[in-house]
């Protein structure tokens, strides 16, 4: 009854070797070269030999130990540089086959001239193509899909909070989870497929599946669980888009600049001075934000205002977090209430009010902060956090920073105990299997008992969702769980 689910996890086996430059391109003080392949191990006789060892009779290098060498063209003969040479023999190296890494100087005279010598050793040698390295990798199991998608994540990685969350994948943080989940799910599936395989005897059937049926419930909780997470791992890997709205001359361009610190958008005394959104990339104490001033909101004849607003109300929907900044003195005066009635229904209690221009009225920010004028504005939008600051003179700014970087931590912190085990979903592929999965498990719990052979085959279709996240999906393994579990000659 088994069928095969998938890739098998059989190791491949390449007859080429590969090399590349594995550091940045351009001029530095190092530049590593990295080998990997059945013939890496010419590398260390014909470009870069050393002397025979005394005791084992070998010119390799110990394993993992840098050795410092003379680099050669096997062909010209040419001295090339000097440098370390490591010596990784398969299966222990990041490919999984042998690997030799040399550490040379990174001039480009160097680096082509080695480049051009590795090219020469023999005709299975050939230049690595993009991310061939990591490919060998996982297809000789060294790393999951998510593992990889972790270390291009990690390169990627601009501010400390990406690092972190890129980091824990590359680790293999989602995959322990899923690869747990599945087990469990393929161990559920063991019984099942024992009984459409030594057929059912009566009142055995249903207790089997009852047991099943508990095991499928509590995974199906813990999955949802998982992806019911406001795409935090997504965001914080994309930037985090905070836009800033509001009506006209409410100083959200003085805003931008001033996180911004420098004048990256006009700012003047007439209303509708922004048109374009304009969009500044800051790192906020580690955390990745694309912030977007945006055109002040209100109905206006000019046709090129009007595509502000658009363009406005278009990012406003896309944001993650919403900046709403109206002018405090227009506020109190109620001078601007249509104004603020458009973006009354626009913001929620989720977005971030920031009452501006305080610096007009002595000792706004205590009056404000508690006045039911913001509750009588917003009623049942009003939101919860709402700080009265001066954009021009940056009294209240400290406050407002502080206290941002603390909303950012609680909603993106990749180390935040409310993340399940320390990993989140960071890809929209990752979101879509378990989609698929979920799906699969409800039909299952739909009705577990009237078809054993649809029961169990929703099972693996779940369990077939969760190895394509990693990678991992073989028929192998199913049948060892369940011979492992079931006497067969009984
Ligand atoms: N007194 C005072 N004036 C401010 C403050 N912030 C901004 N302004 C002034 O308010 C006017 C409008 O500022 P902007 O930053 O251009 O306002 P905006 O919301 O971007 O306006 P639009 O682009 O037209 O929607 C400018 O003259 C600013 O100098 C503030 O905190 N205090
Ligand atoms: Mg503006």
């Amino acid at each position: 009854m088994l069928r095969t689910l998938g890739r098998s996890l059989l190791a491949v086996s390449h007859t080429d070797t590969i090399f590349a430059l594995s550091s940045a391109p351009g001029k530095a003080g190092l530049a590593v070269i990295r080998v990997s392949g059945p013939r890496a191990s010419e590398v260390l006789t014909r470009i870069a030999p050393g002397i025979k060892d005394r005791i084992t009779g070998s010119y390799l290098p110990n394993p993992r130990q840098a050795v410092f060498r003379r680099i050669w063209h096997p062909s010209s003969g040419d001295f090339l540089d000097r440098g370390l040479v490591l010596w990784f023999p398969g299966p222990a190296s990041f490919t999984g086959e042998d690997v030799v890494e040399l550490h040379i100087h990174g001039g480009t005279a160097v680096i082509r001239g080695v480049l051009d010598a590795l090219g020469c050793v023999d005709a299975g040698f050939r230049m690595a193509e993009r991310g061939e390295f990591s490919r060998r990798a996982f297809e000789n199991n060294k790393l999951d899909l998510t593992s990889v998608e972790g270390i291009a994540d990690l390169l990627n990685a601009e501010t400390e909070a990406q690092r972190k969350q890129a980091l824990r994948q590359a680790e293999g943080g989602l995959k322990q989870l899923y690869e747990s989940w599945r087990t469990q799910m393929l161990k559920s599936m063991a019984p099942l497929e024992a009984l459409i395989d030594f057929g059912e005897e009566d009142g055995i059937e249903e207790k089997v599946i009852d047991r099943v049926v508990i095991i499928i419930r509590s995974l199906r909780a813990s999955i949802y669980k998982h992806t019911d997470d406001n795409r935090r791992g997504e965001i914080l890997r994309d930037g985090i888009n905070v836009t800033i709205l509001g009506p006209p001359n409410a100083g959200k361009s003085s805003f931008l600049n001033r996180m911004a610190q420098r004048q990256a958008a006009i700012v003047s005394p007439i209303p509708g001075t922004t048109r374009d959104v304009v969009e500044v990339a800051l790192n906020v104490a580690g955390y990745p934000v694309i912030m977007s001033d945006t055109a002040g909101l209100r109905d206006s004849q000019d046709v090129i205002e009007m595509e502000g607003v658009k363009r406005a109300l278009r990012r406003i929907d896309s944001a993650d977090i919403k900046i709403c900044l109206l002018s405090l003195p227009d506020l109190l005066s109620e001078r601007s209430t249509p104004l603020i009635h458009m973006t009354r229904d626009i913001i929620d209690p989720d977005t971030l009010l920031i009452l501006n221009k305080c610096d007009t009225i002595p000792g706004s920010p205590a009056v404000i902060n508690n006045s039911a004028l913001i509750r009588r504005i917003f009623a049942m939008s009003t939101p919860m956090h709402i700080w009265t600051l001066s954009c021009e003179t940056g009294e209240g700014f400290d406050k407002f920073m502080n206290e941002f970087v603390e909303i950012l931590s609680d909603k993106f912190d990749p180390a935040a105990a409310s993340v399940s085990s320390g990993s989140v979903i960071t890809q929209a592929r990752h979101r879509e299997h378990l989609k698929d999965c979920l799906m699969a498990l409800d039909t299952f719990l739909d009705d577990p008992y009237s078809d054993v052979v649809l029961a169990a085959e929703e099972l693996r279709q779940a369990a077939g969702a969760l190895g394509r996240i990693t990678g991992q999906v073989d028929v192998e393994e199913i049948l060892e769980l369940v011979f492992r579990e079931f006497c067969i000659g009984k």
